[in-house]
């Protein structure tokens, strides 16, 4: 009798390792399992954050639905373990092109192919094998489920939670997408690690937007991430001079990590990117992209999630931003041919770059405007410009 228990262990163990090797076998770079119970502090510090309006924007991130996705068994009622999964997206940068183009950034994990596309791919090759080991019943759930990602993960030992937020490893440092999947399976649960940033903060004053309100928190409206991406109406006006470059996600309190100096450069080629347009596209001509020609482009893309508007939204910030004058014909060009999303952002960029012929430019549009919300740019445009 007193062996059996010390049995199921050794079983419970040798079940566990082979599932990570399945794991790994599928191309994931990490995998670890924690058990089913629930998110319990995460779960406080979620509703703490939603009720604070910190996530704010973000419409389908309810706190009804977040409290739900910190209780495993809701999801999945057979659920014994999760294992968390990690996907490296870190792939060698391609060199800028010096060719004096206006170019704005796209964060490294846009650069190849939608994640949630490979994740969806590799998860579903790893569940099916799952099955062969004795899982009856699995659930997975790739970003877009109610899951708290980074918790599961550091509860399951994959990493630490960084003071920007981000979940940190030792050798792929940060830049890592997460999944996990509920099983009926019973695992042995790794142990969290017994890391931390220490006393370093070096993420929070290098946010251009101050985003990162107190170590561990982020305030979703003042995100650059969120702005190019999640926001579908205009940005905050005094948010804009702040966001530099960007046109898709950011990654500032990410290169700034000394934990991503040791990170090593061997993430899923799924993430290279096909040139250095991926990484850092031309403005101008994104401006001027058809919807078919966006569609096109960004097929298979993360960047799509933008929409064509947000995107050229964005490129309009990131002119205006740079104050080349060269920008100044498409602007006018925008600011006439646009969504009113566009045209807005357009005369905002114009105002900024200043000039005579930028003021020239805001002037005749305002004539044939009437869209309130954009009159309202171009009049504050001609005053900075002026200014
Ligand atoms: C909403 C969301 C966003 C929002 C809000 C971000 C945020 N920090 O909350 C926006 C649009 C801004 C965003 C941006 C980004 N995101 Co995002 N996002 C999510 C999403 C859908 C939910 C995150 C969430 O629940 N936030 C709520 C807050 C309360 O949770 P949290 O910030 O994670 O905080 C945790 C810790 O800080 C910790 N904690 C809280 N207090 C304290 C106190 C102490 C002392 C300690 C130790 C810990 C601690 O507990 C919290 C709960 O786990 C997840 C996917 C998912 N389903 O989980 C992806 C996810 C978090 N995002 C991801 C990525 C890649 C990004 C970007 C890097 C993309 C980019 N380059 O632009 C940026 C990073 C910005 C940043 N610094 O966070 C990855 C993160 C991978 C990783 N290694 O951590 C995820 C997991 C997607 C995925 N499946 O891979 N994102
Ligand atoms: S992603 Fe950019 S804007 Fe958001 S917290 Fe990090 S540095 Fe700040
Ligand atoms: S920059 Fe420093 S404080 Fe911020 S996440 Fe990295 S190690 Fe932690």
């Amino acid at each position: 009798m007193t062996t059996l228990p010390a049995a199921f262990a050794a079983d419970a163990m040798a079940l566990t390792r082979q599932v990570k090797a399945l794991a790994k076998s599928c191309g994931f770079h990490l995998a670890g399992v924690t058990s089913a119970d629930d998110f319990v502090e995460t779960e406080r510090v979620i509703a703490e954050r939603v009720q604070a309006g910190l996530l704010d924007g973000l419409p389908w991130y309810s706190e009804s639905r977040a409290r739900r996705g910190c209780k495993p068994r809701i999801l999945l009622p057979q659920a014994q373990s999760i294992i968390s999964l990690g996907l490296s997206y870190n792939v060698p940068s391609p060199p800028v092109p010096e060719d004096g183009v206006m170019r704005g950034r796209i964060s490294r994990y846009a650069w190849g192919r939608d994640y949630h596309k490979v994740f969806e791919q590799k998860v579903k090759a790893f569940t099916k094998l799952l099955a062969d080991t004795g899982a009856r019943q699995t659930k997975f759930y790739v970003d877009y489920g109610p899951m708290p990602d980074r918790a599961v993960a550091q509860r399951a030992g994959l990493g630490w939670f960084g003071k920007n937020t981000n979940l940190l490893t030792t050798g792929l440092g940060s830049w890592l997408f997460l999944a996990e999947v509920l099983t009926d399976l019973s695992l042995v649960p790794d142990r969290p690690l017994k890391k931390n940033c220490g006393k370093c903060t070096a993420c929070i004053p290098a946010c251009p937007t101050n985003a990162i309100i107190a170590p561990y928190v982020v305030d979703n409206r003042r995100c650059i991430s969120y702005h190019t991406i999640e926001n579908r109406g205009p940005i905050p006006r005094e948010m804009r001079p702040l966001m530099g470059d960007w046109v898709f996600g950011c990654d500032i309190c990410q290169d700034v990590c000394p934990v991503n100096e040791q990170a090593k450069a061997t993430g899923d080629g799924a993430f290279t990117p096909k040139d250095a347009e991926a990484a850092s596209p031309d403005l101008i001509a994104i401006l001027a992209l058809s919807e078919a020609e966006f569609e096109s482009r960004f097929r298979g893309s993360a960047v799509r999630r933008a929409k064509r508007a947000g995107l050229q939204r964005n490129a309009c910030v990131a002119l205006g931003n740079l104050r080349d004058t060269r920008a100044i014909p498409a602007l006018t060009h925008a600011l006439h041919e646009g969504e009113s999303l566009v045209r807005g952002h357009a005369a905002w960029a114009l105002g900024r770059i200043g000039g005579d012929a930028a003021m020239k430019a805001l002037r005749q549009a305002v004539k044939g405007e009437d869209d309130s919300w954009v009159c309202e740019e171009i009049a504050f445009a001609l005053r900075e410009a002026k200014a």
